[in-house]
């Protein structure tokens, strides 16, 4: 057949989408893929069975994408992101393809239960947290709208660690997430590139011009995976690709001829470490020269593909602004403005001003955090030696932009020290976020306070002198996963009233507000409510042994275990409430279950200190008989997208309480109001903006202010004030510190405890009794359930503004320039 008439054949006739073709699909890929007789086939051998079923079909649609986007010559945006934390892929494909029912069918009549099979995937955890999971929702997003979005990130063998709790404590085991193959991905063994590293950098003059060779390099090869990455409700599928690291054949050829096999053998290994494993860690930067080399590697092989994709397309590369939009997640990929400068100025000898400016139009930025210890930097020395050429290109960009700095602030040295790209204080280090900010045409922040923040801080030099780069675009959620799947009686509920269009246009939830005053329709949704939260219980016990009453308040704090994000003070709260109880208070409280979920990094002590005291009072709390009914604590354990969308749809209250300044935006925020939770919380991140939308009356806000939180530091903070002057945090502390909820080891908590009395980083004692206030609020409230419902009803009407979809739309205009209409 001529390729013209496969085409034809494809366009016309593709793998039939009902429930007969289906089952056909399945059994064939059960037979001749999965290799198994379907009376012995196992239920993994089902769930490969249908994954090969669908991604038949999405690769298919998938082709027909790029042609579209080929033959229309769109403007291509590349989301560079070292993390996406994507979950389980064969659920969301099913619904976002529209391939749900007729699949569940089609299995069930083999005898085989769809649900069942689908928990038998492993999460697809290639992220630390909020950033990761930020960048999968953009790839729905992307799909979702028709936009010719591509994700570019690295293949890691391992993913998140697994977390266990053993003794109380957290013990990291190695997420091998490809063990059982993985069915959604292509391997492209063409599809490679070489990353070179190390080496020097030669010299010399060409009819004037001075060219640079970087050469006796060490070279990587880079091999793309292909995941396909449906949208919803239209049959566009998009492309995230994933590098995975391979020893090239010439260095085999190399090593191995020098004679010695298992030195080369472990030299081939070491190189294809670069993609072995994610760094766990998502607040502190890490001066790992691995971590460089993943950065360099993803960025390199990326970076790369995209050019040879444009002159494939036969456009010139002084067209590139105009073809492309390349996004930095955070500064991990920031490494990639020197690497377009390296393969304009020596592969394809521009000028420099030029590659400057193309440079330039090309990048946006976006910052995730504006804590100082996860801005990363690396030493010079390092830089010069991994990356030479790269090194000299940064030395010339920061040497124009020190003239340019120069020029606008004339006689002002220290602007010029403070904005430099090299940090000159700390041993000479190149600050990545700078060589971001310099590199791109737009920077944003992900929440309105932290856009303000960075302004004001961080990046307040650089704000004054570019003021037009600097925009807010407000983190998002994909309603595909958070609600539509993750809630599917709600979403049944919902789409009742108003029908199926808010899936992919969010803020017609707005028209849910009035049902909030009916009486009959709040009860529907506190029984779907109650049923999540069944669902929920059971689990809780199958996973910790713990029983929890499903009609008790439950309250819940589900994000990376760290300092700022204040998951102490939630406790403390715990035990204020529990001495409450067994003074005798009881019946003026609701009933509570406090649920706790989260991985801490594993190098980060006081996190892990935190996981081990939670667990630790959760066990004296729980086995106490005199709050039994009343009270009890759960860690949940290995916190990732999957137990995130059975835990979110369950919650009644949802714990923000970070130290107001500090987180960036959340997301977790959003998903729990979506699935109505009120919200207990500081004006942080985008609370800020939660509350403004979901109405004042409808959130338990409480603490200081940024500003505040930043005069009292000024001030010089002395917690032991809030100590001594407040007896129930008297009490609460004393007990922790004395060992009470560690008899077997009393002074386990006694650094914790006076670490909070003396220092107190995060104004943890000083939101204390606003705290407690608000939670007397939320109690209150939860006693008049009818009242509650409405409330809690309002949050979900009121949510729209959070969707992933809003989010892209602005920066597709804001920052990337491209129109974000439907082709398909
Ligand atoms: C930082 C680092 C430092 C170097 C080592 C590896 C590593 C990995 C991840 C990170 C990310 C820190 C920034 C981050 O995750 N920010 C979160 O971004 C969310 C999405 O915008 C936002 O909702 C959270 O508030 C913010 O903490």
């Amino acid at each position: 057949m001529a390729i013209a008439d496969i085409l034809h054949e494809l366009e016309h006739h593709p793998r039939p989408c009902d429930k007969e073709g289906l089952k056909k699909s399945i059994r064939d890929a059960l037979i001749h893929q999965a290799g198994k007789d379907p009376l012995e086939a196992t239920p993994r051998d089902w769930l490969e069975a249908v994954s090969y079923a669908v991604r038949e079909r999405m690769i298919e649609r998938r082709m027909f994408t790029q042609r579209l986007f080929n033959r229309e010559h769109a403007k291509r945006v590349y989301y560079l992101s070292m993390e996406y934390l994507i979950g389980r892929m064969l659920i969301n494909s099913l619904l976002n393809l529209g391939f749900y029912d007729p699949t569940r069918e089609a299995l069930s009549e083999m005898g085989v239960d769809l649900l069942t099979i689908a928990e038998l995937e492993p999460d697809a955890a290639l992220g630390n947290g909020g950033l990761g999971r930020l960048a999968a929702c953009i790839l729905d997003s992307m799909a979702s709208q028709c936009m010719p979005g591509y994700g570019y990130g690295i293949r890691y063998e391992y993913g998140m660690f697994q977390q266990q709790i053993e003794h109380g404590q957290q013990v990291e085991h190695p997420d091998n997430w490809l063990r059982y193959g993985n069915n959604w991905e292509f391997a492209r063994p063409e599809k490679l590139f070489r990353v070179r590293f190390y080496g020097r950098v030669i010299t010399h003059r060409d009819n004037g011009n001075i060219r640079h060779h970087w050469q006796d390099c060490e070279e990587v090869i880079a091999m793309a995976y292909d995941y396909p990455m449906p949208g919803y409700g239209n049959k566009n599928v998009n492309n995230l690709r994933l590098w995975a690291a391979k020893a090239t054949r010439d260095f085999d050829l190399n090593y191995f001829n020098e004679g010695d096999y298992i030195g080369a053998i472990q030299k081939k290994a070491e190189t294809e470490t670069i993609s072995m494993v994610l760094y766990p860690n998502d607040a502190t930067a890490i001066g790992r020269e691995l971590r460089l080399k993943q950065e360099y590697f993803f960025v390199s092989a990326s970076i790369q593909d995209i050019l040879q994709h444009h002159e494939e397309m036969g456009y010139r590369i002084s067209e590139l602004a105009d073809k492309v939009a390349l996004q930095l997640n955070d500064t991990h990929p920031a490494i990639a403005v020197a690497e377009l400068m390296h393969l304009l100025l020596d592969k394809h000898e521009l000028p420099w001003m030029t590659a400057w400016e193309i440079t330039k139009s090309v990048f946006g930025y976006t910052n995730h955090t504006l804590l100082p210890e996860a801005l990363e930097t690396w030493p010079v020395a390092v830089m010069e030696r991994v990356l030479p050429r790269h090194m000299q290109i940064i030395y010339d960009i920061n040497f124009h932009f020190m003239n340019e700095v120069r020029h606008t602030f004339p006689g002002d040295t220290e602007i010029v020290r403070r904005l430099s790209i090299i940090d000159e204080d700390h041993g000479r280090q190149v600050r990545m976020a700078h060589l971001a900010v310099v590199g791109s045409h737009k920077i944003n922040g992900v929440a309105a306070l932290h856009t303000a923040l960075l302004k004001d801080t961080l990046f307040n030099d650089f704000y004054r002198l570019w003021p037009e780069r600097f925009v807010s675009i407000t983190n998002g959620i994909t309603p595909r996963l958070w609600l539509n799947q993750a809630n599917p009686a709600l979403s049944d509920l919902i789409s009742e009233h108003i029908g199926r269009d808010w899936v992919m246009d969010l803020s017609q939830l707005k028209a849910l507000e009035s049902f909030a005053d009916v009486a009959r329709c709040r009860a529907e949704f506190r029984s779907v409510k109650e049923a999540n939260k069944r669902h929920l219980a059971s689990l809780v016990l199958e996973r910790t042994g713990i029983h929890i009453d499903p009609t008790a308040m439950f309250d819940v704090q589900v994000k990376r275990i760290h300092e700022y994000k204040r998951q102490l003070l939630n406790l403390l709260h715990v035990v204020a409430f529990y001495n409450r109880i067994r003074r005798g208070e009881a019946a003026q409280q609701a009933p509570r279950v406090v649920l706790f979920a989260g991985k801490a990094a594993p190098s980060y002590m006081r996190a892990k200190q935190i996981i081990r005291l939670i667990n630790d009072v959760a066990d004296v709390i729980n086995h106490d008989p005199v709050v039994d009914g009343w009270l009890k604590v759960v860690f949940y354990p290995n916190y990732d997208v999957s137990s995130a969308a059975v835990i979110i749809p369950a919650a009644d209250l949802s714990e923000q309480i970070s130290t107001a300044g500090m987180e960036a935006s959340g997301t977790g925020n959003m998903k729990l109001a979506l699935n109505g939770a009120l919200t207990i919380g500081t004006l942080d991140g985008a609370n800020v903006e939660i509350r403004e939308a979901v109405g004042e009356e409808n959130i338990f806000i409480f603490g200081l202010t940024a500003e505040q939180v930043a005069e009292t530091r000024q001030r010089g903070y002395r917690p032991r004030t809030h100590y001594e002057e407040n007896a129930e945090l008297r009490e609460v502390l004393d007990m922790i510190r004395s060992g009470f909820f560690s008899p077997d080891e009393r002074g386990r908590y006694r650094a914790l405890v006076d670490d909070l009395l003396g220092n107190d980083a995060f104004l943890v004692l000083a939101d204390f009794a606003a705290y407690v206030e608000a939670q007397e609020r939320a109690d209150a409230l939860y006693r008049n359930p009818e009242e509650w419902t409405r409330r809690a009803m309002l949050n979900t009407a009121r949510m729209g503004y959070f969707s992933i979809d809003r989010t892209v739309q602005q920066y597709a205009e804001e920052v990337w320039g491209v129109n974000p209409e439907c082709w398909i």
